[in-house]
């Protein structure tokens, strides 16, 4: 019945089209001014879309790991009790006692001087485990430490979940103990038993440090990375591996914590050696590799990985110099602070990290241009709408930003201070989970003379780029990107005024620049 019912009305609308040609014609003519209205409409309410992301790009978790910005390596074992670097694997099980061990403690430093995760050596070269693996009694078991019955790892993964910081593991490949070691088939076996207890008894694991490091003359053998590299992503999906070459990060090609002034996260994993680094590739990345794996710069507070008595933390300045050149070259940095004989990081080093922390609020929690007036020489979709707009560079993060119209052969953002401001430090960030793009780019002011006048120029950007130069007063200001692999991306310019790094120390200032002659130049030294 239905089907006739709507047949017989089809064909009533055709008979009657066919009849009057004026019907016909209005048929004809709404239809299209209804197509032509909803087009209208259509590119009124709808914002062009964003621009297509450009390859490679990072996974969920080397975006989470990039976005901590800052880890904390600790270094404790039976290395804590001997003042060695280097176990030999034979040191008695029982000199490990911390007796005033206080995991918590750790990870409230960690979490106060806003170190998004921490690292803890679980087995060093020497073999001994933190925690009582079954495959061994090479451990925390066979320790007079809370009468062989106590968890390291357990422990530290509970104080981190309760203070909602990410847990890490440093499992040394190279184990100077374990007496299967050199043959090939039977240690892979032992090192996979050991990584699955690690992986499957203690929660979330955001990842899992493997150092390629070894002594010369050692036992030679095979690690069979690939097999490592699945089972870890099999356990803890969430994890990013670290190694040489990665496959999540790489390391940064020394352990001073210096990246590159060029610093790609890309990179080609296949080229890379593990246990034999290219450090100039290494430190810079590459423009043209097929992988995203971004660099990590692991460095100690302390001349040594290990606690000794005998050694002191470096300054509080000299971090801010290493978080310059790690953090502020689009990585994340890795502090060592290793726990003392008593099982506590020490007085010392949590007071340097307490002024660390200090000097980074003063620096970065003031954008100079916080009420800046914007101007862009285009914007993609523009229009009131746009969610492109120039003004997404003030504001936090990296999920809104300033995108330009296509096909420009200019890539200027001008910002007008609206009265003439102090700064020397200029910190800029890619939206990277769009790629990683910018390749060349500088800052210039206006003079009086109405001249622009180049303060610093420099080259990758990535999640984080911070550049410090001479200090500069200016009202005008415009940041011009150069070259670029695709149309750039920007989400955030902070202009900042640093008042605690030295004026004048060729180390710091490694970045090619041009100093503007300043009016009124002045310069706090120290506070
Ligand atoms: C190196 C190791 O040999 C050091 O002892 C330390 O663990 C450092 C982070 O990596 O390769």
């Amino acid at each position: 019945m239905e089907m006739n019912n709507s047949n017989s009305h089809h064909s009533t609308i055709q008979t009657r089209k066919l009849k009057d040609p004026i019907v016909t014609n209005i048929n004809l003519i709404i239809p299209f001014f209804l197509i032509s209205l909803s087009l209208t409409s259509s590119s009124l309410a709808f914002p062009k879309p964003p621009p297509l992301p450009i390859l490679p790009l990072p996974s969920s978790s080397q975006l989470s790991w990039q976005l901590g910005d800052m880890a904390l390596f600790l270094h404790f074992g039976t290395n804590t009790f001997t003042d060695s670097e280097w176990g030999t694997g034979h040191t008695n099980p029982s000199i490990f006692n911390p007796k005033d061990l206080d995991t918590k403690q750790w990870v409230r430093v960690a979490k106060d001087a806003g170190f998004s995760r921490v690292i803890l050596t679980v087995k060093h070269h020497d073999g001994f485990c933190l925690w009582p693996s079954e495959y061994t009694d090479y451990s925390v078991g066979s320790s007079s430490w809370r009468n062989g019955s106590g968890d390291v790892v357990g422990e530290l993964a509970n104080a981190a979940r309760e203070a909602g910081i990410g847990l890490g593991v440093y499992l040394s490949p190279w184990d100077r103990h374990e007496g299967c070691y050199g043959r090939t088939v039977e240690y892979n076996g032992y090192f996979l038993g050991q990584m699955t207890e690690l992986l499957t008894r203690y929660g979330e694991i955001k990842e899992v440090w493997l150092d390629g490091a070894k002594g010369e003359g050692e036992k030679d053998m095979e690690y069979y990375f690939d097999c490592w590299f699945s089972l870890i992503h099999q356990l803890q999906p969430n994890a990013v591996i670290f190694s040489d070459g990665g496959p999540d990060t790489r390391w940064v090609g020394d352990e001073a914590g210096v990246a590159g002034s060029t610093c790609w996260s890309l990179f080609n994993g296949s080229s890379a050696m593990i246990g034999n680094t290219d450090y100039e590739y290494s430190r810079g990345g590459d423009s043209h590799g097929q992988d995203w794996i971004p660099a990590e710069c692991d460095v100690s507070i302390r001349p040594g990985w290990f606690w000794h008595a005998s050694e002191v933390p470096k300054s509080a300045i000299t971090l801010l110099d290493i978080y310059y050149k790690s953090v502020g070259r689009n990585c994340l940095l890795l502090l060592n602070v290793p726990p003392n004989s008593s099982g506590l990081i020490s007085m010392e080093d949590v007071e340097v990290l307490q002024e660390f922390t200090i000097i980074r609020q003063i620096i970065f929690s003031n954008n100079v241009a916080s009420n800046a007036v914007l101007a862009a020489s285009s914007t993609r979709g523009d229009s009131r709408n746009t969610p492109f707009d120039v003004s997404n560079i003030l504001k936090d993060g990296i999920y809104t930003y300033w995108a330009p119209e296509e096909n420009q052969n200019d890539w200027t953002i001008y910002l007008d201070f609206e009265e003439s401001i102090m700064f020397n430090v200029l910190q800029i960030q890619e939206p990277i989970q769009m790629g990683q793009r910018v390749s060349a780019f500088h800052l210039d002011v206006l003079t009086n003379k109405g001249d622009w006048k180049i303060v610093v120029n420099s080259t990758t950007v990535g999640y984080r780029r911070i550049l410090r130069f001479s200090t500069v007063e200016s009202q005008n200001l415009r940041f011009v990107v150069d070259k670029s692999r695709a149309d750039p991306l920007i989400s955030y310019l902070g202009f900042h005024f640093d008042p605690f790094s030295p004026a004048s120390s060729e180390s710091l200032f490694s970045d090619s620049q041009v100093i503007l002659p300043v009016s009124n130049h002045s310069r706090i030294v120290s506070i």
